[in-house]
């Protein structure tokens, strides 16, 4: 008799656009999956940080820290630094410690497999890998090092942080795969999720999938919100939700 399969969300990078967080979560709701996992960055960039924080530690069951939950709410933070003084205003002190206390990285066995998720490299937050690096920086990502510990090594590494999602099992028998962001994607603004399925927890082989999800929602409802705010960027932002150009790439 098989094990029965187990289905995990995985969302990651909501970045205060509760009303894409919660069009994702009802999606996953309505597919019957009661399990998800945060891959950080709830918040900064959009306009409703503490709501999103409050929505997610309800439904999520793991979390993860982001580069944003790392440099904004560290209470060393110095004092000469207030960019993202609004978004950090906006959480309560109990959010911020949260945030800072969340863990760095999150492992756990699925049919036979090591799988480990984290925000955006087995190096730091702030380490950024996009989804053309070599082959080194692919290898890099299934490492242990300083910030994941000494846990098992991994075979599968989902993580968020590039806003982009796509799959690569291009070494070996490991897979690698960006599960997109809830809150501002690039590219395809759809907010986008992952879904990976197997033997939860089990060290046998048996069955493994992981499914892209894209679900539209109303864009236009969250950024009449965010006008109602003093949100700073507010312009750039809106571009990245409508178009998914990255405020960088946009032409003055
Ligand atoms: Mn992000």
């Amino acid at each position: 008799m098989p094990n029965a399969l187990t289905r995990i969300a995985l969302i990651s990078d909501v970045h205060g656009n509760l009303t894409a967080l919660r069009a994702v979560l009802d999606d996953i709701e309505s597919r019957g999956i009661d399990r998800i996992v945060n891959l950080g960055d709830l918040i900064g960039k959009g306009p409703r940080c503490a709501e999103v924080v409050e929505l997610a530690r309800e439904r999520c069951e793991a979390h993860v820290q982001g580069n944003w939950e790392a440099s904004l709410t560290d209470p060393d933070r110095p004092a000469g630094d207030t960019v993202g003084d609004w978004w950090l205003d906006q959480l309560t002190e109990e959010q911020r410690k949260w945030l800072w206390e969340l863990p760095f990285c999150h492992d756990f066995t699925m049919s036979g497999r090591n799988v480990r998720v984290f925000h955006a490299s087995a190096q730091s937050v702030f380490h950024r890998v996009f989804s053309d690096r070599d082959e080194d920086e692919f290898l890099a990502m299934f490492a242990n090092t300083e910030a994941t510990g000494d846990g098992p090594l991994p075979d599968v590494v989902g993580y968020g942080d590039i806003h982009e999602p796509y799959l690569d099992s291009g070494v070996g028998d490991r897979v690698l795969f960006n599960v997109g962001s809830v809150g501002n994607n690039l590219y395809e603004p759809t907010p986008a999720y992952a879904i990976i399925e197997g033997v939860h927890g089990s060290a046998e082989a048996a069955p493994f999938a992981v499914q892209f999800v894209r679900v539209p929602y109303d864009v236009e409802s969250e950024i009449a919100y965010a006008r109602r705010t003093s949100m700073p960027a507010q312009g750039p932002w809106e571009v990245e939700l409508r178009t998914g150009v990255y405020r960088g790439s946009q032409q003055g």
